[in-house]
């Protein structure tokens, strides 16, 4: 029987910000808050390492529809080009002013019970790049940044990740996606995320699982 590696999981916790959540925040998604009582729940177990990511975006920050002319969050987008080969370009979603470093809006929610993480890591501080994934950015070639967060995994030998936080269908999904494609059995625990698009999310689920990953519940 071929060798199995040992069951060594770890919770990533993705942007659990008040921007993302109601009732004041720029990008508030529906129900966001509402996650509060599962990670909690899920962060009182015994996994091997616990992260949370943090949206830490620069004030002209590309993903802002207010770092462009003529654009509205929401229903516009751009291109967005690798500043490293500017041959490689993707399109992307416009959003409002969010997760600004510093500011109220980029803190992590006060419910989240911090003194059960191990590690907090930031995301998105390069100006010219969205980076939904808190493993690294969208580019193939060549990559601008890497959080070091495969490697973090890596060293401590992690088996699988359970991903949680918001939002489902961007972050979430991008961490997760990114975490099967490094060789870890990935799972999305549903009743602790929620959809920036809750109508989308059922479509969003069977890509996401096209993708190698599980989507599981709590009960
Ligand atoms: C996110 C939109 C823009 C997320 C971050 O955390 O899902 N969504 N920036
Ligand atoms: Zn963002």
């Amino acid at each position: 029987m071929a060798d199995r590696a040992p069951f060594r999981p770890a919770l990533i916790v993705v942007d659990f910000q008040e921007d993302f959540c109601p009732p004041h925040g720029s990008l508030a998604v529906k129900d966001g808050r509402d996650i509060t009582e599962t990670v909690n729940k899920l962060l009182a177990l015994p996994f091997v390492l616990k992260v949370a990511t943090k949206d830490w975006h620069p004030p002209d920050h590309i993903s802002f529809a207010s770092s462009h002319a003529n654009k509205q969050p929401f229903t516009d987008s751009v291109m967005i080009k690798n500043p490293l080969n500017t041959a490689e370009t993707y399109e992307s979603r416009l959003w409002p002013v969010h997760c600004v470093q510093g500011t109220t809006g980029a803190d992590l929610v006060p419910e989240l019970h911090l003194t059960q993480i191990d590690k907090v890591i930031e995301k998105g501080m390069d100006k010219r790049v969205e980076m939904y994934s808190p493993f690294y950015d969208p580019f193939n070639e060549p990559r601008g940044s890497d959080s070091g967060l495969a490697g973090i995994l890596k060293e401590k030998e992690i088996s699988d990740v359970y991903v949680v936080g918001l939002a489902a269908d961007y972050c979430v999904k991008n961490c997760a996606v990114d975490a099967a494609k490094e060789g870890f059995k990935t799972f999305i625990v549903e009743e602790s995320t929620r959809a920036v698009d809750p109508d989308g999310w059922q479509d969003c689920k069977e890509e996401i699982k096209a993708m190698g990953v599980e989507i599981v519940n709590m009960k």
